[in-house]
């Protein structure tokens, strides 16, 4: 078991030196996605795990990458403090993966992707050299184009070891709200441009398509859940703010809808997402659900206020011709930004991929000289 960042390093120059190719993992929950990597050995990071620091009165945790988000929201909640993360899956996944994957969920709505929780991180390039960048504390804003190229980068520029993130109070009070919705064009404009017009925007605030509402127990019908948090007179405008957008009557909801959601996405065959502008979510939303109409039990959800789509297709609907039909869905024009998120193996190399583009090459080369973390992570042709 991995015990130090001076091991891992150590590990990593040895692979360098040998060129052995290496699989990073975290709690190895996603890698699933069926991302096409070639890889001769596996370097896990499951037991290098814990909180290295935390200081509640600057809201600031350090933490070693395998340490689970399940671990990280029960420090912070004794002090009264969260991580408003919640990416797609569950907090059995690791810190150092969440910010490697730029994984989020609903909550990036109020909150934000991963980079707008980092204040700094330490990886291990494909070198073996031991990098810091950002600090360990709000005011420290060194390096921090070293924080933002590290997230999302699928861990071929380095292996995060350590990070440290910004945490919020948890608000005095906080409630989820759905209003059942008609997916009617004209209705659907008026509700999201609404929602952008609110002057407190939500915590949260998803529309879910029918049969994704039935998968998380809700009636099976579109649906918008809400969430709001704050104190008692906030939390009352917000309601207030709500109830005027004259699209129906928000009911309360359980909040245990947002677990339910994030998990949605386990054991499907596909999923991808489409993100542009907020202002053409009713649009887009109206021309998704006609490309997934050919999937038996295919959902989606998406956000009204952040612009994005995300599809899915269950396994039980991959029958004959159905990966042709997903590929047609996944490659007809579109300008907005197209992320695969989970796809069939050979669905890969339809997405584009600015992995092959100069400068993103450059970047790499330099962090990764070899090439030997995760390589083909970013497609097939890296
Ligand atoms: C759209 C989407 C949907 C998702 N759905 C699910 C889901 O249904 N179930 C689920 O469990 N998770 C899901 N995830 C992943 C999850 O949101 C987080 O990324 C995280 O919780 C996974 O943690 P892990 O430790 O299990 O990751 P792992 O599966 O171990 O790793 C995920 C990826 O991150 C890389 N990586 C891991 N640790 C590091 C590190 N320290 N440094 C550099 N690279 C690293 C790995 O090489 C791998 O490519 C989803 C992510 C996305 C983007």
């Amino acid at each position: 078991m991995t015990t130090t960042t001076a091991e891992i390093a150590e590990r990593i120059r040895d692979a360098a030196a040998h060129g052995t190719r290496l699989r990073v993992i975290g709690r190895g929950h996603w890698l699933a996605a069926n991302r096409p990597v070639q890889a001769d050995a596996t370097l896990p990071l499951d037991g290098y795990s814990g909180i290295v620091d935390y200081v509640p009165g600057d809201f600031t945790l350090t933490a070693r990458a395998g340490t689970t988000l399940a671990e990280i929201a029960r420090a912070a909640r004794d002090q009264g403090q969260w991580l408003a993360l919640d990416p797609l899956g569950s907090d059995e996944g690791s810190i150092g993966a969440t910010v490697a994957t730029a994984s989020h969920g609903p909550h990036a709505t109020g909150f934000g992707t991963p980079r707008d929780h980092l204040l700094g991180l330490e990886f291990v390039t494909g070198a073996g050299d031991v990098v810091r960048g950002g600090g360990r504390v709000v005011k420290n804003v060194a390096g921090f184009d070293l924080v933002r190229l590290s997230t999302g980068a699928w861990g071929t520029l380095g292996v995060i070891t350590e990070v440290t993130v910004r945490l919020r109070a948890l608000p005095a009070e906080q409630q989820t709200l759905a209003l059942a919705v008609d997916e009617d064009a004209p209705i659907l404009e008026r509700l999201t441009s609404g929602l952008r017009g609110l002057v407190t925007a939500p915590l949260a605030c998803e529309l879910l398509s029918g049969v994704l509402a039935a998968r998380i127990g809700l009636p099976e019908r579109p649906v918008l859940a809400v969430h709001i948090g704050g104190n008692a007179e906030s939390m009352r405008a917000q309601r207030d703010a709500l109830a005027g957008l004259e699209a129906g009557a928000f009911a309360p909801a359980d909040d245990a809808l947002w677990t339910r959601l994030r998990a949605a996405g386990a054991g499907a065959a596909a999923t991808w997402r489409l993100s542009y502008r907020p202002s053409r979510f009713a649009h887009t939303w109206i021309e998704g659900r006609e490309s997934i109409a050919p999937f038996a039990g295919a959902w989606m959800h998406g956000s009204p206020l952040r612009g994005a789509v995300r599809y899915a297709v269950p396994t039980d609907a991959a029958e004959p011709g159905s990966p042709e039909r997903l590929l047609r869905a996944l490659t007809q024009p579109f300008d907005g930004v197209r992320i695969g998120e989970t796809l069939p193996a050979r669905a890969w190399s339809v997405l584009p991929s600015r992995a092959m583009d100069r400068l993103s090459r450059g970047v790499r080369t330099a962090f990764d000289p070899r090439g030997i973390l995760n390589p083909g992570i970013l497609g097939a042709s890296e």
